[in-house]
């Protein structure tokens, strides 16, 4: 009995597919396909090959061209012929539903693209009610157009296109339209269900925010598996679960925090990606709520990554995407312990790049661009924890006398200062 024989069990391979166009640059496609492949490890698949296309813009109906998608159906035959089989192939950008039939009918493979992957791993990820609602309604919001597009497709075929369509023949057009039609009216009273229940949990999480009393509310906000639950772990001594995988977090943590004789509400929550998907966005709403009413925003930074500066845009327009832009923020540079840079000799004459800054330099570049709103420090090595402390004391102080200007009972400190 084959299925029992646990040493025979092996990881899923993966195949990713990337584009290299007149806005993305072949370095910066390589770097979304280090991402993307950390998104596949993260999801329990091996990556085993990548290939790249240069194009001006996705193919709309293979999104990569007819050749290219020759060379990856005989690399599959290929590795099949030697008994290895590719389990899915895995494209950078959201495909349509029309680019997602062609290539499927040519792969005959499972395709997926950055959307249904990430979408995969907070299923996976989900634990509470209100994480694995919002993920499921997300999951449908990404299938239905999808479906539409295939019954559309289906009726075509039937021979329905013409004027007045709609006829198409008889076998073909009807039962697949019938069942497709189920399917969509399925997923509708499937989807309005969860968005209920979603209005109910949200209702219970605003008046439990409103019994939470006058207390100023700070929020660990970035880019994916930057250390934010590290930190919060540090600050509030909570447990939350950190590891080095992607998306750890998908639901949000508050915590009572007291630095001094000053309390305060600390939250965790999900991180933001590249091209993460709008409807993960939208139906992340209520976790996201913690973010949108937060007074401080404390913005974490891996400064090792070599792409930290595009993962802290991503995470401004993703901040201002879901209405939390402009808030009062401190950037936090975290992971200095692995910060590294290319020494430059002296006799050296190529131009020097950023990956030749020192954190020195770095750090200065930085402070004065921040006007002095940024921190350095290292979760792990707990370096500059004691710095980090003192300044989110006194942004937490500032913030709470400007908006409870009456609430005196709790500071004795500042009052005599
Ligand atoms: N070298 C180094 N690693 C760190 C530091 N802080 C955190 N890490 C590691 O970075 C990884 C991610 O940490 P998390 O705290 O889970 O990151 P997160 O931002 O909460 O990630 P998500 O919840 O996935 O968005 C873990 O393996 C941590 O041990 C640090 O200062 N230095
Ligand atoms: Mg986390």
């Amino acid at each position: 009995m084959k299925e029992f024989v646990i040493s025979e069990v092996q990881a899923e391979t993966a195949v990713l597919v990337g584009l290299i166009t007149q806005t993305q640059d072949e370095r910066k496609t390589n770097e979304y396909l280090d991402e993307l492949a950390f998104l596949a490890e993260t999801a329990g698949a091996v990556v085993v090959k990548r290939f790249t296309q240069r194009l001006d813009q996705a193919n709309s109906v293979t999104y990569v061209g007819k050749g290219k998608l020759e060379d990856i159906r005989n690399y599959i035959r290929d590795e099949e012929e030697a008994e290895r089989e590719v389990g899915m192939v895995i494209f950078d950008d959201e495909l349509s539903a029309k680019q997602i039939r062609n290539i499927e009918a040519e792969l005959k493979v499972k395709i997926l693209d950055r959307t249904s992957l990430i979408l995969d791993i907070f299923a996976m990820r989900a634990q509470t009610a209100n994480a694995k609602t919002q993920v499921e309604l997300a999951q449908y919001r990404y299938m239905l157009p999808r479906l539409q597009r295939l019954w559309t497709h289906l009726e075509r075929q039937g021979g329905g296109s013409g004027a007045g369509g709609g006829k198409g023949s008889v076998g073909l057009r009807g039962p697949g339209e019938t069942q497709l039609e189920m399917d969509r009216r399925i997923i509708l009273n499937r989807m309005s269900l969860l968005k209920e229940r979603l209005a109910e949990i949200d209702k219970q999480k605003a008046t439990q925010r409103k019994n939470r009393g006058r207390l100023i509310r700070v929020a660990l906000v970035g880019y994916t598996n930057v250390g934010k639950s590290t930190l919060m772990n540090l600050l509030a001594k909570s447990e939350v679960f950190a590891e080095n995988k992607l998306f750890a977090t998908l639901d949000t943590t508050v915590r009572k925090v007291i630095i001094e004789n000053l309390p305060f509400l600390l939250s965790d929550t999900v991180g933001f990606i590249r091209k993460l998907p709008t409807d993960l966005v939208d139906s992340f709403k209520s976790t996201l709520d913690e973010v949108r009413e937060a007074d401080l925003l404390l913005h974490v930074v891996d400064i090792s990554h070599p792409d930290f500066e595009e993962q802290i845009e991503v995470v401004n327009k993703t901040l201002a995407d879901i209405g939390a832009g402009g808030k009062p923020m401190m950037i936090i540079f975290n992971k200095i312990d692995a910060y590294t840079y290319i020494e430059k000799a002296e006799d050296d004459l190529t131009p020097r790049t950023k990956a030749n800054w020192s954190l020195e330099e770095l750090m200065r570049t930085w402070m004065a661009k921040m006007e002095d709103n940024c921190l350095f420090i290292s979760a792990r090595e707990k370096t500059n924890l004691e710095q980090l402390k003192e300044v989110v004391y006194q942004r937490v102080k500032e913030l709470h006398v400007q908006k409870y200007p009456y609430n005196d009972f709790l500071y004795q400190q500042y009052e005599e200062s």
